[in-house]
């Protein structure tokens, strides 16, 4: 039986992370953790037990972590890497003083802990192409820095304190639940919306700037899979290189372009988003995950355009039925 704590469980990974656990947990617990102002809804709210947890609060933490017999926690409390460039000691506090928190309660509890990385751990002088599992990891943004930190502290929990922590590096997540916000690649998330709307989508990263992306379900899987893999496999942990799709701005809006012919696109260039989007890679190497435990994804960009399209249709049909209060 296994009882799970979600921390950030109303965001744009949690909102469906958690979801999926109670799914695949019934007999167990999965604690919706979120902060004040973000309060889980709908069914989040209906399908399981819910508690304020707030990363910086240790006190809060550990009572719920008593509460529930917490055996493992999924820690997604963070700022994205345009909101940190604009708040980078506040991303600090919640990305590191909170991930400390929750690693002493997880060492004296005997949780395991995932706490994701990103694309964003790379940097400049990073190989864009082929991104190597174990490379040069000088990130010049505060989002960058505190995932680097993020992967070393989580391994030195688990070398020193024997603390079960894992970790998969996320591309950019395409979903169609609950929006990202303050990412640099949430503009992969935000056409979507656009083009279904029937909107012309200003793109804010410029044409040929390629990066990682994912579609959901995907990175959704790889949480748990990783969580579930056989440690005696494990030769990393903190992190693993997950990718599934590679594109720029101009190969996502022609695939949209193929099942929504009249849709438009043109560019406002943000010049912090794209300074992020320069530095990360163009394309990671994921064999390492392939190797130690099995990651495959099964989205391209085709399928995902699908689904993405199908799901924004019915989302956004329903939305605009409640506002016309029918
Ligand atoms: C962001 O853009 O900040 C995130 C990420 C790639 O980690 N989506």
């Amino acid at each position: 039986m296994k009882n799970i704590l979600v921390i950030g469980s109303t965001g744009q990974i949690g909102s469906e992370l958690t979801m999926k656990l109670r799914k695949l947990h019934p007999e167990g617990t999965v604690v919706a953790g979120y902060i004040k102002g973000s309060e889980p809804k709908g069914r989040l709210l209906e399908s399981g037990p819910a508690e304020e947890a707030d990363v910086l609060d240790g006190e809060e933490l550990l009572r719920i972590v008593k509460k529930y017999h917490i055996d493992t926690v999924y820690n997604l409390a963070a700022l994205l890497s345009a909101t940190a460039e604009k708040r980078p000691e506040l991303a600090w506090h919640i990305q590191i003083d909170g991930l400390i928190n929750i690693l002493e309660i997880a060492k004296d509890n005997r949780c395991a802990v995932f706490t994701p990385s990103s694309i964003g751990a790379f940097g400049p002088e990073t190989p864009h192409l082929n991104t190597p599992q174990d490379t040069i990891m000088r990130p010049r943004s505060m989002y960058g820095c505190t995932k680097v930190a993020t992967e070393l502290l989580s391994d030195y929990y688990f070398h020193k304190f024997g603390v079960d922590t894992r970790s998969v590096r996320f591309p950019g997540l395409i979903s169609n639940v609950t929006l990202p916000g303050g990412g640099t690649t949430d503009y992969a998330v935000e056409i979507y919306y656009a083009a279904v709307k029937g909107e012309e989508f200003v793109c804010p990263i410029a044409g040929g700037t390629f990066m990682d992306m994912m579609y959901m379900p995907d990175a959704l899987r790889a949480a748990v899979e990783i969580m579930e893999a056989d440690p005696s496999r494990l030769v990393h942990r903190n992190s693993f290189n997950i990718a599934s799709m590679s594109f720029d701005p101009e190969i996502l809006s022609a695939k949209i372009r193929e099942h929504i012919p009249g849709f438009k696109m043109h560019y406002e260039v943000d010049p912090v988003r794209q300074a992020i989007a320069d530095s990360w890679p163009d394309k990671m190497d994921d064999s390492c995950a392939r190797k130690e435990w099995g990651w495959k994804p099964t989205y391209d960009l085709e399928s995902m355009t699908v689904d993405m399209i199908e799901a924004l249709r019915k989302k956004l049909k329903i939305s605009t039925i409640e506002k016309a209060g029918v």
